[in-house]
């Protein structure tokens, strides 16, 4: 694995001010203990029984939800922020911000770890949105997440979050299946995927488009480190000889990466002081 992690280590401490990227999804936060979408037992999806669905991704489809919005709200109690602390790897992450080296982190996660890990606002992109805002998705009216928190603690009402102008449902802020991504995800990648010298690519199977093209759109001087248990997406199809694998375990990676650019009492402070 060391001789492996070299490349990356010397983009890392050797480059004049390397450009890193992060592309990451739900597998950076399984050691948070919440369970990611598609890992075999573990994964939300092979957990999904409890809700009685159609099929598993309904519970993030928005034709679903306009008929039955309980399935994601009995999902949304587990994974609703507050709940969950920072892993080692979304450290690592502030790491690079706290090293001038982040350039930006692109996350499919809707649990807010980077933002808890004290990744600034203006380095993150939430692809698949969050749990920061809410609107109605019938008029678009805003609801403050205190709000939308009572409703969802009101048992005796339902926990479904209703809009006060027009009675819609609310929902977080979340791109379900059949809805658009932020136009900062569109408008930041168009600028950032020309400008990488490393493209950090974890925890995700790299299943869900457009997020899942964006390796294969990172510039063939780039580095890309894929660090996940399977080999997948464009790491597989289209495999280039600069590409690193680090099949293991995230956040090992992680202290290993940081062990070898001399940073361990780095993240180790980061870790327990934050
Ligand atoms: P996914 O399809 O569940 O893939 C996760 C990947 O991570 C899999 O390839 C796993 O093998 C791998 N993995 C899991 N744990 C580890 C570990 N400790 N070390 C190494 N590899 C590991 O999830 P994606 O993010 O690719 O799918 C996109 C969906 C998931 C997005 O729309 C998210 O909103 C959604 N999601 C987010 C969260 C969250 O916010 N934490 C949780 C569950 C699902």
């Amino acid at each position: 694995m060391e001789q492996k992690l070299q490349s990356v280590v010397n983009t890392l401490t050797k480059k004049k001010k390397p450009r890193v990227v992060v592309l990451c999804g739900a597998g950076i936060s399984t050691k948070a203990g919440i369970p990611d979408f598609r890992s075999p037992e573990t994964g939300l999806y092979s957990n999904l029984q409890k809700l009685s669905l159609p099929y598993a991704e309904a519970v993030f489809d928005i034709e679903y939800f306009r008929k039955k919005p309980q399935a994601f709200y009995t999902l949304a109690e587990e994974l609703y922020p507050g709940k969950f602390s920072p892993t080692k790897f979304h450290y690592f992450i502030r790491l690079l911000q706290d090293k001038q080296l982040l350039k930006r982190v692109y996350t499919q996660n809707i649990d807010t770890l980077e933002r808890i890990a004290g990744v600034k606002d203006e380095y993150i992109v939430e692809a698949h949105g969050s749990f920061a805002t809410n609107h109605c998705i019938d008029c678009r009216a805003e609801m403050s997440s205190e709000e939308l928190k009572r409703q969802m603690d009101d048992k005796a009402s339902g926990g479904i979050p209703r809009c006060a102008k027009c009675k819609g449902y609310v929902k977080p802020d979340i791109v379900f299946f059949g809805e658009g991504l932020p136009a900062r995800f569109f408008d930041l990648w168009d600028d950032d995927s020309e400008e990488i010298d490393l493209a950090i690519v974890a925890g995700t199977s790299l299943t869900v488009y457009p997020f899942a093209s964006l390796p294969a759109e990172v510039e063939a001087n780039a580095i890309r480190l894929l660090i996940n248990k399977e080999h997948c997406g464009d790491f597989k199809q289209n495999p280039r000889k600069t590409d690193v694998l680090a099949l293991e375990d995230i956040d090992e990676v992680a202290e290993t990466l940081a062990r070898l650019c001399g940073w361990e009492d780095d993240l180790r402070r980061l870790v327990e002081t934050t």
